[in-house]
């Protein structure tokens, strides 16, 4: 393989590619011909699907020219496979990249409408749960801005992440519906529908050459139907798109598994095709192992390669000598691994070439990114559920197997135990395939998703793996778009920043190291902290819509938005306000910053103990609120409903950023990025990217606190328990006992003991009772330093300037110069 040195793209936007008037002129004819309205009817849905489609116009425009390129230049290209893409909203990133944003708002307001609320009309596209989903789609934003040709395959989900409503404190969860008045920027391409085949059953044959040959008598046939989502690229020419399949029934009847006398079997399995594109599953790192769910992955997949091979049969016929030349395959997480035997199945039973051929093709094509190692979420599925929806895939799986099993006998001879650990098949109880092991062994390439955490993947989930093959574990750090998470949603600050450091730093984020020069210049400090002023009055103003609470704005924000789960402490920080008013009530005169603390986190429907923390958030929130007697120095807020728009109105708000996993359990993070990017200093341990982000900083302008990884396995291996800790430090013994009455539920005591409990007789699972004091102490700092105004302007300064890294430009990169070798294709008109 030849690495060229790809560099992250150096363009600025070019002028607008429209006047107002004619982007105002556009607006009104959709509004006239496509909505059948005016402009005196018009309601602000009305203008923004108007203002869609005008944009859309343009899109439309970029991606034919770049679907011309690519296929003329027979472009190699990425394929990422993703369950999830967590878009978000869409109109004010396309206006951005287009460099008509304030063209837009230019035209809009002419027609007495207002930009900001038009945006609001934009459901978020929800289609997934957290971090692995929205880094999905800053890679597809990058990969665009980049000008590679590329391609996202994923799932056209009919109900993404659920929406969640907090009652009497309680999260409930209500059904999302991002598509019910119409999403104008999918385009179905029913011409490109694929069949997908589940169930039935495998006959063995005797070809003419005396070559056995397998086929596979699906018992139930369903239609994948291609939505195509256009990705414009940052002033770049490149349109790519997400593609995401819709599952239909198709009027299939299988007569030969009727005749086979598994008709009534084949019936009964027949899935009603179209619950399987319904719903997102909304866990977050547990697998559990639904039938539904593995449908849903094959689903996407071979709709996928189908789409894939057909791409290059029509530009290389039935000659696969090329295929890894042109196609390689990402795999985000081991949600599409099945993807792995599906090649196989093609390529031997449907091409008919040697098993040895074909798996040389497949370990060329499939790259793999591991994103947790929490064994709870490493997929395994029951070999009896892969048997019978799956059937030929599991003779499949059982044969790579085999042949892997004999090269691990080459290199541990006899070794049983060696054996066990690596083989895809686990046989301890019920037989299990293990997903990550066939992700290992099918790709040429592993990646983890910061330092610390593929240090960690070689280390403790696949030693044996990275010794057997030492090159292909590897690490490529998580990355994010400046173009949404600083560009868009913090215009301030980006023009600030424009006005420093020059305005081609969106793709060039190196460029924020500009800022460094002036992180003591008090006239910077006082610009730099005014910004962060107005978009924290900005939030109180949205905080207090959706909460009815007023917060001081003069208070430090301090944020901690992410998924709900116990490895990442919510509950640590919620001790810690406790320990915050029971100080502020023994001492009226306690020495601190006023502080509101503001969380934002979905907790998966299953989970009880994470709908316990959320109740415990709001019930202490409520309490501490309205206590007159510590509300002006404490505040606590729950935001609800937490997405990706929610996130880009509290990123740019946000004084302190809450990154306070136990160390080695965040693979890597990337809200960590957003926060510090727009000038949020963190508290975090020394996990996931917080190292990264540490080493860029420099100590001097982050918290670091607690155990590291070492001291996390030394103390588990020692035995911990957390009454020691309880007994001992008198703090924590208090607020957890407090948790027990009926003080924060009043008529309800014991209606928070389950925090406690897990805390104590649960063992503690996640050493919150062991940091605490560590983060109480690196609490203190922090509110030091931030009395302290011009060292926390310097500092939050420094965050922005030193976030260069972590641009997803230079993530897509490293892919492109060391898994994926592509070649970015130029888009000519
Ligand atoms: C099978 C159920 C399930 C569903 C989702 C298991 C695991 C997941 C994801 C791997 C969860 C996830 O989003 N992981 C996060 O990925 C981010 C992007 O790499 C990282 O920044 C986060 O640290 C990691 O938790």
């Amino acid at each position: 393989m030849t690495t060229k040195k790809v560099a992250a793209k150096k363009n600025t936007p070019e002028t607008p590619q429209l006047s107002k008037s004619a982007l105002k002129n556009a607006i009104v004819k959709h509004l006239h011909s496509t909505l059948g309205t005016d402009e005196n009817k018009a309601n602000n849905h009305a203008w923004w699907k108007a203002t869609c489609a005008a944009i859309q116009e343009l899109v439309l425009e970029g991606l034919r020219k770049t679907q011309k390129s690519h296929y003329f230049n027979d472009t190699r290209a990425v394929h990422y496979l993703s369950a999830e893409f967590l878009m978000g909203r869409l109109l004010s990133n396309n206006m951005h990249n287009l460099n008509l944003f304030e063209t837009a708002d230019g035209a809009l307001n002419e027609l007495g409408v207002s930009l900001a609320d038009v945006l609001e009309e934009e459901p978020d596209m929800a289609l997934g749960n957290g971090g692995l989903g929205r880094l999905a789609a800053c890679f597809i934003d990058s990969l665009a801005t980049m000008e590679m040709p590329a391609i996202g395959y994923g799932i056209h989900y009919e109900h993404g992440l659920f929406r969640q409503e907090i009652k009497n404190g309680a999260q409930i969860e209500r059904p999302d519906s991002w598509r019910d008045y119409g999403n104008p920027w999918e385009i179905c391409r029913p011409e490109s529908t694929q069949e997908v085949s589940l169930y039935g059953y495998v006959e063995t044959k005797y070809g003419d050459n005396g070559r056995i040959q397998k086929e596979w008598h699906p018992g139930s046939i369903v239609k994948g139907v291609p939505w195509d989502i256009p990705v414009v690229g940052y002033a770049g020419k490149t349109v790519n798109v997400l593609r995401l399949w819709q599952c239909q029934s198709s009027a299939y009847f299988n007569w030969d598994v009727f005749n086979a006398g598994g008709y009534v079997d084949a019936q009964r399995e027949n899935v009603q095709a179209e619950t399987i594109s319904k719903v997102l599953y909304p866990n977050d790192e547990t697998q559990a192992g639904k039938e539904l769910r593995l449908i849903q992955q094959y689903f996407f997949c071979a709709c996928s390669l189908k789409d894939i091979i057909r791409r290059y049969k029509r530009a290389h016929g039935d000659d696969w000598s090329r295929f890894t030349d042109q196609v390689v395959i990402q795999l985000n997480d081991t949600h599409p691994a099945i993807a792995i035997p599906e090649l196989m199945r093609i390529l031997v039973d449907r091409a008919e070439l040697d098993w040895d051929k074909a798996w040389d093709i497949c370990t060329r094509t499939f790259a793999y990114t591991n994103h947790t190692l929490l064994p709870e979420a490493l997929e395994k599925w029951p070999a009896s559920m892969l048997e019978k929806i799956l059937p030929r895939h599991l003779e499949i799986i059982y044969e790579i197997n085999h042949r892997f099993m004999a090269q691990v006998e080459k290199k541990w001879p006899g070794n049983n135990v060696v054996k066990a650990k690596l083989s895809i098949i686990e046989e301890s109880g019920e037989k299990m395939v293990r997903m990550g092991n066939l992700s290992v062994i099918g790709s040429f390439r592993v990646n983890g998703v910061a330092e610390i955490h593929s240090k960690l993947v070689k280390q403790n989930l696949f030693p044996e793996f990275d010794q057997l093959w030492p090159e292909k574990l590897t690490n490529v750090t998580n990355g994010i778009t400046p173009r949404r998470w600083l560009k868009a949603c913090n215009p301030a600050l980006s023009a600030l920043v424009d006005k420093k450091v020059g305005a081609d730093w969106p793709t060039n984020l190196d460029k924020l190291s500009g800022l460094t020069a002036s992180a003591s210049n008090k006239a910077f400090q006082k610009q730099f902290m005014q910004v962060k002023r107005n978009n924290k009055i900005a939030l109180a103003k949205t905080i207090k819509e959706l909460t009815g609470i007023d917060v001081n704005v003069d208070a430090i924000f301090d944020v901690q938005i992410k998924r709900l789960h116990e490895y990442k402490r919510q509950h640590l920080n919620l001790l810690h306000i406790l320990a915050l008013y029971r100080r502020l009530l023994e001492n009226p005169n306690y020495d601190m910053h006023p502080r509101v603390f503001i969380f934002g986190a979905k907790a998966a429907p299953s989970y009880t103990l994470a709908k316990d923390i959320i109740y415990a958030i709001n019930q202490v929130a409520e309490k501490i609120n309205n206590d007159p007697r510590v509300n002006t120095k404490l505040q606590v807020v729950f935001l609800p409903n937490y997405r990706v728009s929610l996130a880009e109105k509290m990123i740019p708000a946000a004084d302190v950023s809450e990154q306070i996993s136990t160390a080695g359990k965040e693979a890597s993070g990337t809200g960590n990025m957003k926060l510090a990017l727009n000038g949020a200093v963190t508290i975090g341990t020394l996990d996931g990217a917080n190292i990264e982000i540490a080493e860029e900083v420099g100590d001097d302008n982050i918290f670091i606190f607690g155990l590291t990884v070492e001291e996390v396995e030394a103390l588990k291996a020692k035995g911990y328990n957390p009454h020691d800790y309880y007994y001992a430090n008198a703090e924590i013994k208090a607020v957890l006992d407090w948790l027990e009455t009926d003080f924060f539920t009043p008529g309800k005591p014991g209606a928070l003991a389950s925090v406690k409990h897990s805390l104590l007789s649960g063992g503690d699972p996640y050493l919150v009772l062991a940091d605490f004091e560590a983060y109480s102490e690196a609490q203190k700092a922090v509110d030091k330093a931030y009395r302290d105004p011009a060292r926390w302007a310097e500092m939050a300064i420094m965050n922005t300037a030193k976030m260069g890294k972590f641009t997803s430009d230079r993530s897509i990169a490293d892919y492109v110069n060391r898994i994926w070798n592509l070649t970015p294709c130029n888009v000519d008109d």
